[in-house]
């Protein structure tokens, strides 16, 4: 079945309903399309950390920006797959490897390749983001078992020029078309709170979900204003805000694991379960994002108990989380 197409001005209309209202629709569709309820636990590492070439105003590894966040070697595999192994042993189902990469070199890729053969080989999901891939690198990744890629949109395509400017909407959009070309499931989301305007936002929902299919992963991040980025002292965006564009995403895209990305410390407890209530049902899960840091996991996991919310299984029973 294709994905109808969403009009920016159709996603507008949902975000702008009453709140109670989104939210409660935005339940519905949730409760109809994951019965169980249950809330994935995804862990992330940063396999190779700052120095990247591009300017994403964003982004605390970006040399663009005097963050302090030094650029270092890729990890050594076996420092990945005891990361991997912790991440499992806590509970999480999918593991995610992030690089800060323009685009991986092809030695660089190789390793990649072996680093998702050794996580895959643990019984965990894959996932990685390293940045713009040809389609023989995706077909090389592919082959390696990688589950899903990770590449977001980030923001709307008028809003795009303001926040990146070494590269483009389409050269993201090229990159989505090989990936799933190679037959990897899309993780592709993007950021709240990056000066764009309330319509801007539904342009994103509206691009996402009229990628045909819509991606597997939506993850919605809430901007963590680090300090040294063009974008640190952007004001803050109501957290109300996130709440609504998770029920668009959950709406508009309702097959779709919605991840209540970065930023959940900034969110508190209670905004958080109004995200669970619109439809968010997946976490970043573990101490650190890629270089900020995120909710403890002992933390994390009584939020969920609290709320009443099951964990996604994993192929073993978990000891953290009985
Ligand atoms: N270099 C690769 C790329 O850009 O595709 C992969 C890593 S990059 C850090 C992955 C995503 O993290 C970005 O697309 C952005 O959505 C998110 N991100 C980066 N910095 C962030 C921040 N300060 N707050 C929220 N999300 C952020
Ligand atoms: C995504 O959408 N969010 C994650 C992941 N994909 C790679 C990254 C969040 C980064 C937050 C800031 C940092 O720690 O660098
Ligand atoms: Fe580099 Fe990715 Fe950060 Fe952009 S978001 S500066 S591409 S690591």
């Amino acid at each position: 079945m294709t994905t109808p197409g969403w009009t920016r001005q159709q996603v507008l209309a949902l975000i702008e309903q009453p709140f109670m209202q989104l939210v409660q629709q935005a339940h519905a569709v949730h409760r109809r399309h994951f019965p169980g309820g249950e809330v994935e636990l995804a862990s992330l590492l940063s396999v190779k950390t700052g120095g990247c070439p591009e300017d994403c105003g964003y982004c605390p590894q970006s040399v663009h920006h005097p963050t302090g966040v030094p650029a270092s070697r890729m990890l050594d595999p076996a420092a990945v797959t005891d990361a991997a192994r912790a991440a499992q042993a806590a509970g999480a189902t999918r593991f995610c490897m992030g690089a800060a990469w323009r685009s991986p070199n092809e030695r660089d890729l190789l390793k990649m390749a072996e680093l998702v053969r050794e996580v895959s080989g643990l019984g965990l999901e894959t996932c990685a983001t390293l940045g713009m891939l040809s389609a023989d690198q995706a077909r090389t990744l592919a082959a390696a078992g990688l589950d899903y890629y990770n590449h977001n949109l980030d923001t709307s395509a008028d809003h795009y020029g303001q926040v990146i400017g070494t590269r483009r909407y389409e050269d993201r959009l090229e990159t989505l078309r090989h990936v799933r070309e190679a037959g990897i499931k899309v993780c592709c989301g993007g950021i709240v709170g990056l000066g764009e305007t309330r319509a801007q936002r539904a342009g994103l929902i509206a691009e996402l979900a009229s990628l045909d299919p819509a991606p597997d992963s939506v993850p919605v991040n809430n901007l963590v204003r680090v300090p040294g980025t063009p974008l640190a002292d952007e004001e803050p965006v109501d957290p109300f805000e996130v709440v609504r564009v998770i029920a668009a995403a959950r709406i508009t895209m309702p097959r779709s694991r919605v991840r209540l990305s970065a930023g959940r410390r900034e969110l508190g407890e209670g905004i958080q379960a109004l995200c669970f209530m619109a439809g968010a049902n997946s976490i970043f899960y573990g101490d650190k994002l890629l270089v900020t840091g995120n909710p403890d996991a002992a933390a994390d996991r009584a939020l969920l108990q609290r709320l009443d919310l099951p964990v996604a299984a994993q192929s073993q029973p978990c000891e953290a989380l009985s």
